[in-house]
């Protein structure tokens, strides 16, 4: 049997539009952690991939947020603050490179 090449042009956008139908993954959200007094603040629950995370430094001293699966490294100067994306799933340790003692710890889904 041979099919209309208009056949499969139809079907290709049908198939296109019942995707775009889907239930969308939830909209990435950003969400803010404070590191001060040498230490990360509150990590919200619920974190999401292609959630945002902006780190705020409240310190005088300079702190970093650093995975350590890599995902993410940011340096944060005093008084600063920085985004990063969480472009993986799981469970991810972050510490400060400067401060060893200040750590917390990342559930995205
Ligand atoms: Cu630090």
């Amino acid at each position: 049997m041979k099919i209309h090449p208009a056949l499969v042009t139809l079907s290709v956008l049908v198939a296109g539009a019942v995707a775009a139908d889907a239930p969308a993954a939830a909209a990435p959200r950003t969400h803010v952690v404070v590191i001060d007094k040498m230490k990360f603040g509150a990590v919200p629950p619920n974190l999401h991939k292609g959630d945002k995370i902006v780190w705020v430094n409240r310190d005088m001293f300079r702190h970093t947020a650093t995975a350590a699966d890599k995902s993410f490294d940011v340096d944060l100067p005093p008084s600063t603050k920085r985004v990063t994306v969480l472009r993986s799933a799981g469970i991810i340790k972050v510490v400060c490179k400067f401060h060893p003692g200040m750590r917390t710890v990342l559930k995205v889904s």
